[in-house]
């Protein structure tokens, strides 16, 4: 994995316990090459379960070997036979560890098995994008290139979205896919479109966060590109909001290909609520309806179920599926009480959510991202997309803090492009774009310019850090291993209003 550093790799190392770590020399990751080994080895110093060190030669970055203990993989395998017998498993055997940051304590690692996750990652890959060819099948193998279909996922493969649906889900399937290394701007924002050109893609999944940076770089990244092979967009991580929706269906899709906005997470393991490309209506922010044999649950704070449309709660799931999470690794306890102590018989999601009138879901966001204004229940994401309406706003994030009179004011986190006019004069305008989208309940008390947010490597901002700080609480800003880029997060706390 791209973006850990030594101690948040050490971390996990010694809660999963594991033997043999399997690493590269390097990684690409625009102008830098990233030296992966070495962070390897820096974590390692502190743990003692692990025998082997497996190194795939990549980018021939320089590299020190351990006597005993690290083997480069060109070597091994030029060695080794050519066949290998499979290995029996057990459908509940466990498939693998994947550590998520939850809003409190350390990252847990969420437990997915054999079984029920290839069924289900290899279940919603086929029916949520409706792909037509798989080179599985010997038809498509005689089909001339240009009408077989190809897959692409730009997600990092460390994250759950690129375990189900670059590695399980397709290969699963049999179906042809894309596998990128590098960022989405580099060597400029054109990168994704070009690649698409290039190998005519014709399913294209990615996140929200990428298609606002992509949309903030200017459409003359994307003129010089056709995407005529396009049939099905996907986004997933975050709600997508209204406009970034309209971007990337009038500017990528050309109006003709359907938009799956698909709602899961890592303890999910795959897609539980969103559109089947082409069958499912689609609207705006809505991941619309849940996958057969899933069944969405709407609950108030005390967990009474909220019937009906039109209506906004709390979601949890009713009943099980396959790929569900099995335990949180070495912490039973922990996964019951995360997960299923908050409403008993409940799978608890953490989300809270809209069903419209007609029974479509919109993910609003964690529940505990809801502000409360003067008694007004407001999403941070709503006010985040009324920000991101104005033309010179790259992104945003908002989080509540304690207000003398409302209960709770409004921070905003605003990133700017640098050439952009006069902050004073923006901040007005800002606040008169909410106040013209949502009202002027939701108008922000306090708007910090920023050149980052701390995100994580999925894209999530950690709202916890930007919470604390408008809390005036910066002495202890609790884990932040999985932040993609840490320096920011002391910006941001200089920079405090
Ligand atoms: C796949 C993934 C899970 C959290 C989840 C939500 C948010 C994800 C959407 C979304 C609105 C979406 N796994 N989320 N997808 N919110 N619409 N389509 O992201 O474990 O890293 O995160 O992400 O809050 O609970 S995750």
């Amino acid at each position: 994995m791209l973006a850990f550093s030594a101690s948040a790799l050490s971390g996990r190392i010694q809660d999963s316990d594991c033997k043999i770590v399997l690493t590269t020399d390097g990684a690409y990751r625009g102008v830098k090459d990233i030296p992966i080994k070495a962070v390897v080895d820096e974590a390692l110093e502190v743990c003692l379960s692990v025998k082997n060190v497996l190194v795939y030669k990549h980018t021939n970055t320089p590299i020190t070997l351990q006597e005993g203990r690290d083997l480069i993989w060109q070597d091994v395998v030029s060695k080794a036979a050519n066949t290998c017998e499979p290995e029996l498993m057990d459908s509940e055997d466990v498939l693998f560890i994947l550590y998520t940051s939850g809003s409190t304590g350390k990252p847990k690692g969420v437990v997915h098995t054999c079984g029920g996750y290839m069924v289900y990652t290899c279940y919603t890959f086929q029916n949520v994008f409706q792909m037509s060819t798989f080179t599985s099948s010997s038809a498509e193998r005689e089909m001339p290139k240009a009408e077989r279909e190809l897959f692409w996922c730009t997600a990092d493969v460390g994250w759950i979205t690129g375990h189900s649906y670059i590695a399980y889900g397709p290969l699963l399937a049999g179906a042809s896919a894309v596998l990128f290394e590098g960022v989405p701007t580099f060597p400029d924002a054109g990168r994704f479109w070009k690649v698409i050109d290039k190998y005519k893609v014709t399913h294209f999944y990615t996140a929200p966060t990428a298609i606002r940076a992509l949309e903030a770089a200017g459409l003359d990244f994307v003129k010089p590109y056709k995407l005529d092979s396009l049939k099905v967009l996907g986004s997933v991580g975050e709600p997508i909001n209204e406009e970034a929706w309209h971007w990337y269906n009038k500017n990528i899709g050309k109006e003709k290909c359907p938009i799956v906005d698909t709602w899961w997470q890592t303890e999910t393991g795959g897609i539980l609520i969103s559109a089947l490309a082409g069958v499912t209506q689609t609207k705006p922010s809505f991941a619309t309806l849940p996958m057969p044999g899933i069944q969405p649950l709407l609950v108030d704070e005390k967990g009474n179920e909220i019937s009906g449309n039109n209506v906004e709660g709390n979601l949890c799931i009713k009943f099980p599926w396959p790929s569900m999470i099995r335990t949180t690794y070495g912490d039973h306890d922990r996964c019951k009480k995360e997960y299923f102590s908050t409403y008993p018989g409940l799978y608890f999601t953490g989300d809270g959510c809209r069903r419209d009138e007609n029974g479509f879901y919109r993910i609003t966001g964690r529940v505990d991202d809801v502000m409360n204004i003067s008694g007004h229940r407001i999403g941070t994401a709503e006010v985040e997309s009324a920000i991101n309406a104005h033309a010179d706003v790259v992104e945003s994030a908002v989080v509540g803090y304690p207000h003398d009179i409302k209960g709770q004011g409004i921070y905003a986190y605003v990133i700017v492009p640098s050439t952009t006019k006069d902050h004073e004069t923006l901040k007005k305008e800002i606040i008169a774009e909410v106040n013209k989208i949502i009202g002027p309940i939701a108008k922000p008390d306090k708007i910090q310019i920023v050149s980052g947010l701390p995100k994580t490597r999925s894209g999530k901002i950690m709202r916890r850090i930007l919470r604390k700080v408008a809390e005036g609480d910066v002495s202890n800003l609790g884990d932040t291993s999985t932040l993609l880029d840490p320096a920011v997060v002391h910006e941001i706390v200089n920079g405090k209003l």
